[in-house]
């Protein structure tokens, strides 16, 4: 993975662009419906066009962006913050799931992060440190609420300057990552911090994008999860908290009302939320 030197769009596009790349990326998708797909995203430009009589100086500048977002590496960011969530919206409808909502992954997941015990507290800096601290506590369960062992919680997320640890700069590797190894019947306990209001990188073609449309390039504070236990269909989703700003009005369309957190101080001085994972049985 490339080693990011500044925290501009560029840098963190393109890191997550390598890190895509090195992931899996096929589908077993037939000719006819390939065609089908096409045919409609055809269709769909086609009609955009005729509506607006899009111009020769338009379509050049839209060439342009395009060429630009793939230079600065933001196309995992530009159709994770605009796409994403109709594609985890449509999979949880068709295969008429009833577990734990989902909701979209974003462009900054990273695989196999280091394992933690079921009671933990996530790696951190001296500086996160600084922050309220948030105690996560849950049981991952099936559809009949029995608890599920072997169960485990990936837990990503940003600190409270909005980094995340491999795609920003000067930050240990594993930084607010982690695999958490739920006990016998599916429990966790997780220290970690309360996360902060998150701005998308703006600075490239895909700040510009909002720009140009006037919208604003908040994300509500929330936590990335993966939630896995043999024989369950794994859940990627996030969580949001109460009250929290931008909730509403999420420039990545992914929060849902199930899926807000409300902790409560305590008074250790920390915040403390309890939330449990229902998974659905594997397809
Ligand atoms: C994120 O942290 C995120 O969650 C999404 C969806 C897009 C960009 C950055
Ligand atoms: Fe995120």
């Amino acid at each position: 993975m490339t080693s990011t030197e500044t925290a501009t769009a560029h840098a963190s596009g393109n890191a997550a662009t390598d890190k895509f790349k090195s992931e899996r990326v096929s589908a077993d998708t037939s000719p006819e419906r390939a065609a089908a797909i096409y045919q409609d995203v055809l269709k769909a430009f086609a009609d955009v066009i005729h509506k607006h009589e899009v111009t020769y100086d338009e379509y050049r500048v839209l060439k342009q962006w395009v060429i630009d977002v793939g230079e600065y590496g933001e196309w995992p960011l530009w159709l994770d913050v605009f796409v994403e969530h109709e594609i985890e919206d449509v999979n949880y409808s068709r295969n008429a799931l009833t577990g734990t909502k989902g909701s979209i992954e974003g462009p900054y997941y990273v695989a196999n992060s280091p394992k933690l015990p079921s009671t933990c507290t996530m790696p951190m800096t001296d500086k996160d440190r600084q922050a309220t601290p948030l105690v996560f506590s849950g049981q991952v369960v099936d559809l009949d609420g029995n608890g599920l062992a072997g169960a485990t919680v990936e837990l990503w997320h940003a600190d409270e300057d909005g980094f995340y640890s491999q795609f920003a700069p000067n930050l240990p590797e594993w930084n607010l990552r982690g695999t958490i190894v739920c006990d016998d019947e599916g429990r966790y306990e997780i220290t970690t911090l309360q996360p902060a209001p998150y701005q998308i990188p703006h600075d490239g073609p895909t700040g510009w994008f909002i720009e140009s449309y006037g919208g604003h390039p908040w994300r509500p504070a929330h936590l990335h999860l993966m939630v896995k236990a043999p024989g369950k269909r794994t859940i990627t989703t996030q969580l949001y908290f109460a009250g929290g700003q931008w909730v509403e009005n999420d420039v990545a369309t992914a929060t849902k009302p199930e899926l807000i957190l409300d902790p409560k101080a305590g008074d250790d001085g920390k915040n403390h939320v309890t939330y449990n994972f229902t998974l659905d049985p594997e397809a």
